[in-house]
């Protein structure tokens, strides 16, 4: 899906960025809190049919598919320079919503490049993000809201989950080159999961 007209396409020196081969309307970015669109880029979306496999409860999946496939998620990237040094941020919203007793979520990923750390910072909302760390499998769960950055280290695994009644709205900036990796946790999927217990949020093993 394109936000807005007319999508951009760009190339960039991967060795060395300089000021003046940044394109002017990737210097300053407006975006929308409501749709977290931002005019002119693809928005990747992810629907309950894209999530197959991820929640723990997988009658209530189908059974909730049967019905309709719902909007989960949407990300839109934004990619200035690829070079050395240089940064990518996504925008993006979650939407609430429960499949049995667990939260909507992610797909989550490790990155390509597994040593790329990543900040995410709170818009819009409440929730939470699982980090699971690849060679012990360690696993914290870390509040995302409003007003609020998360640190997800290299080498970990990380999951966006909206605990609130209200679209979770965030930014992840990373550096250019990390990259996505689906695969690990495609196949394994993560260890924990986080269900509503009494109307709050609560880990446990899956
Ligand atoms: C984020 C994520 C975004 C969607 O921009 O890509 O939250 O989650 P999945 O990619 O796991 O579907 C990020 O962490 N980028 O690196
Ligand atoms: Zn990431």
């Amino acid at each position: 899906m394109l936000c807005g007209r007319g999508a951009l396409i760009h190339f960039q020196n991967s060795k060395k960025t300089m000021l003046s081969s940044i394109l002017p309307n990737d210097l300053s970015v407006a975006f929308a809190l409501d749709s977290a669109c931002i005019a002119g880029r693809p928005m990747v979306e992810r629907r309950l049919s894209d999530l197959r496999g991820c929640f723990a409860d997988q009658a209530a999946y189908e059974a909730d598919l049967a019905v309709a496939n719902p909007l989960l998620y949407a990300v839109t990237a934004v990619e200035p320079a690829s070079g050395d040094g240089q940064l990518h941020y996504g925008l993006g919203i979650l939407y609430p919503g429960k499949i049995g007793e667990e939260y909507y979520l992610t797909k989550g990923h490790y990155h390509l490049h597994r040593a790329a750390a990543e900040i995410y910072v709170g818009l819009r909302g409440q929730g939470m993000m699982l980090l699971e760390d690849e060679a012990s499998g360690e696993s914290r769960l870390v509040e995302l809201r409003q007003n609020c950055c998360v640190y997800v280290p290299g080498h970990t695994a990380h999951r966006t989950i909206n605990t609130g009644p209200d679209p979770l709205v965030y930014l992840g900036i990373y550096p250019s080159n990390a990259g996505h990796d689906y695969g690990a946790i495609a196949s394994r999927n993560f260890r924990k999961i986080v269900l509503e217990h009494d109307g709050k949020p609560f880990l446990t093993n899956r």
